[in-house]
């Protein structure tokens, strides 16, 4: 067996708006409704997670689980600018507790792709009050989040960046561009979001402070190394050196490309290739950590926020799993300090415009909403009780 540190934290992640249901104040509730030409499928009721959060995560308590991640809604939350509504603030402050009192660490995400209308009305990242009213809905966010002891600015900034404008790839029915850059400029607001909403998250709460990024385990292809360096910094090493600030970093990680002369290399279409089009990388997770580790010199603890695949083929996913999880304990035998594992996801849930590729390790039926907990839930249960996973 491969053992993971004491006090490791085993759980499962899921983000407000593919979960939820019927979030019809924000950007993508918007996209939705206007893109269904290009393929894009509505979020609609999602899986009711809104009313059916005790249940989801009773899934993982049951099964001996330490920790569930989880987001806010910023547009329920201040559904007109300056507008706090403190009912839904109380609602987000029910599943903390809830998670508590199943034996659950909730990992909070303040910001997951999301935002609502008014800010997407004012130009979005791009808009010149954007980090302050940012930092007004971080502050407010802070009122029912002073236990929590883990929180997380921002998710995947770098892929925000890239999708954001989001509406732009995902109008043309390509949410996850295989070969783009984020946007510089709006790179650089959320940088700048993130650097002005940690110390305000650090004063009103008792938690360790980060963001998570997008890790893509890049590779160099011969003698395309310059390009490889560049590239690697615009889309990932930039977003992870602001972290060298935090008290921690969320490493996400699903596959790995090589870099050529052009750039980031597209998945070559293969029979193997997840319901993302993704090329079956298990060992994506060892590369990203060990990446992150030397980018910010082992002084930054690392929490793997997202690790999955998605399939059809719950054998598949145990066995990517595995791999992942072995890997992440050679890393961490090698000197990675990295403080728990959270697979993505916790349910089949909506993948940005998509219902087809499902991550989850519990199915759900979308008429009834009855969660059918898959093999591979009460695989990652005993590798989370024992805090090993077999060799
Ligand atoms: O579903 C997404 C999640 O919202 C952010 N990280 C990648 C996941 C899989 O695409």
């Amino acid at each position: 067996m491969s053992s993971f540190p004491d006090g490791f934290l085993w759980g499962a992640a899921t983000a407000a708006h593919q979960v939820e249901g019927n979030n019809l104040n924000n950007d993508w509730w918007r996209l939705e409704q206007v893109a269904a030409d290009y393929g894009v499928q509505p979020s609609g009721d999602a899986l009711d997670s809104y009313h059916r959060y005790r249940e989801d995560m009773q899934l993982l308590s049951d099964r001996g689980f330490t920790a569930y991640r989880f987001s806010l809604e910023w547009s329920r939350i201040e559904p007109l600018p300056g507008k706090f509504s403190r009912a839904e603030l109380g609602h987000y402050r029910r599943m903390i507790e809830t998670a508590r009192e199943l034996g659950l660490d909730p990992i909070v995400t303040i910001h997951h792709f999301t935002h609502p209308l008014w800010f997407d009305d004012r130009g979005a990242w791009l808009w010149d009050g954007a980090v302050d009213a940012f930092v007004q809905y971080v502050e407010q966010a802070c009122t029912i989040l002073h236990d929590v002891r883990w929180i997380i600015t921002i998710n995947e900034p770098n892929v925000l960046a890239i999708t954001h404008g989001g509406q732009r790839q995902v109008a043309m029915g390509n949410p996850y561009p295989q070969n783009a850059l984020p946007d510089q400029e709006i790179g650089d607001a959320l940088i700048a979001a993130h650097r002005a909403a940690a110390p305000v998250v650090r004063r009103l709460t008792d938690a360790k402070v980060g963001w998570t990024v997008a890790n893509q385990a890049l590779t160099a292809t011969s003698g395309n190394e310059e390009k490889f360096a560049e590239v690697q910094y615009l889309i990932e090493d930039k977003y992870l050196e602001v972290s060298r600030d935090d008290d921690f970093v969320g490493v996400q990680s699903y596959t790995s490309q090589p870099v050529d002369a052009d750039g980031i290399v597209p998945h070559p279409p293969a029979d193997d290739n997840t319901l993302m089009g993704w090329a079956y990388r298990p060992d994506a997770l060892g590369i990203a950590v060990r990446h992150t580790h030397d980018v910010l010199g082992g002084d930054v603890p690392i929490l793997v926020t997202e690790n999955g695949i998605a399939t059809d083929d719950d054998e598949r996913r145990i066995a990517y799993t595995t791999t992942a999880l072995r890997d992440l304990a050679a890393a961490i035998a090698d000197g990675a300090d990295v403080r728990g594992y959270l697979h993505w996801s916790l349910l089949d849930n909506f993948e940005w415009g998509h219902w087809g590729p499902t991550f989850g390790l519990v199915a759900v039926d979308r008429e009834s909403f009855e969660r059918r907990p898959k093999p591979s839930l009460d695989w990652l249960g005993t590798v989370a009780r024992r805090n090993a996973v077999e060799d």
